[in-house]
């Protein structure tokens, strides 16, 4: 089922029709209001007109962090402040964060787009979506909130953490299904495995979106046989609204990106040159249909590739694939570029080990895996946790060409984390 069919299934023709003209709309707009994209727009010579078709969009320049944290709070907007009604920042670490700015208008597309995606994975108005994504300046669960209630869904705003809440809730208000970060997902998972919960007899769930993280294939499989549900990945960044950039359909191959709101480019990190469908880099999104604060070839540091098949659920969209990493997360060990998310696949694809890891840095040549493990395997003969942890170690090896020492943990010993997770500690003094 489509929430709008005509735009989810629209001729590639009238796509690209429909984009060129939000596109010239949007470069109009931001050259004459915006005196960032003014000045930058001009130091190149590049005025509105210039942009004839969507592919000319190669030729105007990129929007950084950066960019827009040197024009913190509102250097960035494209209609007076008073037009706002909203703003969200990014979940920067340190320093000042990247505010975002929303029209009523830019809230009310926001949800739109959720709406498209909640009903594109089988969500009606009889479904409760518990909402375990942290409420405030994340867009996470506020934006999450506003599209399942469009559809009209009962929302429960449970906000991560209390687990035992949570489960509460679950049983109490028959949740069906849940908005949750992966690494949340893979401590309730062992939360309720521990418990003796068992989710398809004493639980309602059906589905689960998980996103504002990378995790692996593996990690998605495992939350599925754990909880008996179909987990969706859900792609998306503050400075494109939140959720609701990138989406599975009920395929999981990929997920939808909603190219009458964005388009969508994957660029050679290195030279910035646009890269063809198929082809895996960064990844650059520009806001079709923002009113506060249009965003021209934002580049996101994701690297994934653009799917250029078609989408046998019959929506024209293009797809992207699952993110393999973000370029900021890759670190070097002995010369070799790993991403986390490589390390995730690994572990999460042997038996006996359990929901949480860490990787630790410790110096340029060498790394150390911490992994939790299945509790009663620390009962046994100690020769299966040498084999074990031998094992590990040959796996990791063979995907990240680098050999890590690996310690087995038991359950419980590593640091839960109810938002995105710190999978990657530094100890590295350069
Ligand atoms: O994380 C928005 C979001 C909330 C998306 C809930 C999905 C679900 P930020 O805090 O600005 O916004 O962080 C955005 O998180 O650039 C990616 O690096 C990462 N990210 C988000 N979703 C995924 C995903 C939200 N499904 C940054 N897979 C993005 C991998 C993801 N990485």
């Amino acid at each position: 089922m489509f929430w709008d069919e005509e735009l989810e299934t629209i001729s590639q023709n009238k796509l690209k029709e429909l984009q060129l003209k939000r596109l010239r709309d949007t470069i109009g707009r931001v050259y004459f209001n915006v005196p960032f994209y003014h000045k930058k727009f001009k130091e190149i010579n590049i005025k509105p007109d210039d942009i004839k078709s969507v592919d000319d969009i190669s030729k105007l320049p990129f929007t950084t962090r950066q960019d827009i944290l040197d024009n913190y709070p509102t250097g960035l907007l494209a209609v007076s402040r008073d037009e706002m009604v909203r703003v969200h920042t990014s979940s920067g670490t340190t320093g000042k964060p990247k505010a975002i700015f929303f029209t009523k208008n830019d809230i009310d597309r926001a949800a739109d787009l959720i709406a498209r995606c909640l009903v594109m994975t089988g969500m009606r108005k009889n479904d409760v979506l518990q909402n375990m994504m942290t409420y405030g300046l994340f867009t996470g669960a506020l934006v999450m909130h506003y599209g399942a209630e469009k559809v009209g869904i009962l929302i429960v705003p449970a906000g991560p953490g209390n687990t035992e809440r949570q489960i509460l809730l679950m049983k109490d208000f028959k949740t069906t299904a849940l908005h949750i970060t992966p690494s949340y997902a893979l401590y309730l998972a062992e939360y309720i495995k521990s418990k003796g919960i068992d989710p398809t007899k004493d639980l309602y769930l059906k589905r689960a979106y998980l996103g504002a993280e990378p995790y692996s294939e593996e990690t998605r499989r495992k939350i599925e046989d754990i909880f008996g549900i179909d987990v969706y990945n859900s792609y998306g960044l503050s400075e494109m609204n939140g959720p609701g950039v990138a989406f599975e359909c009920e395929y999981k191959e990929g997920m939808h990106t909603w190219e009458d709101n964005f388009v969508v480019e994957v660029i050679d990190p290195d030279t910035g040159e646009v890269l063809p469908d198929g082809q895996k880099g960064e990844l650059v999104f520009t806001t079709l249909q923002r009113e506060g604060m249009p965003l021209i070839r934002y580049r996101t540091r994701d690297i994934s590739r653009i799917i250029p098949e078609r989408c046998p659920c019959g929506r024209t969209h293009r797809r992207i694939e699952r993110i393999f990493g973000r370029s900021d997360d890759m670190f070097i060990v002995k010369g070799v570029n790993i991403f986390p998310q490589q390390i995730e696949n690994v572990l999460m694809s042997i038996k006996g080990v359990a929901m949480n890891y860490q990787i630790v840095l410790e110096s340029l040549d060498n790394m150390i895996v911490r992994v939790e493990i299945a509790k009663d395997l620390f009962d046994g003969n100690v020769m299966h946790l040498v084999n074990l942890q031998n094992r590990i170690t040959e796996e990791l090896r063979k995907e990240i060409l680098v050999k890590p020492k690996v310690e087995l943990l038991e359950p419980g010993t590593l640091p839960v984390s109810e938002g995105k997770a710190k999978r990657v500690i530094d100890n590295r003094t350069l």
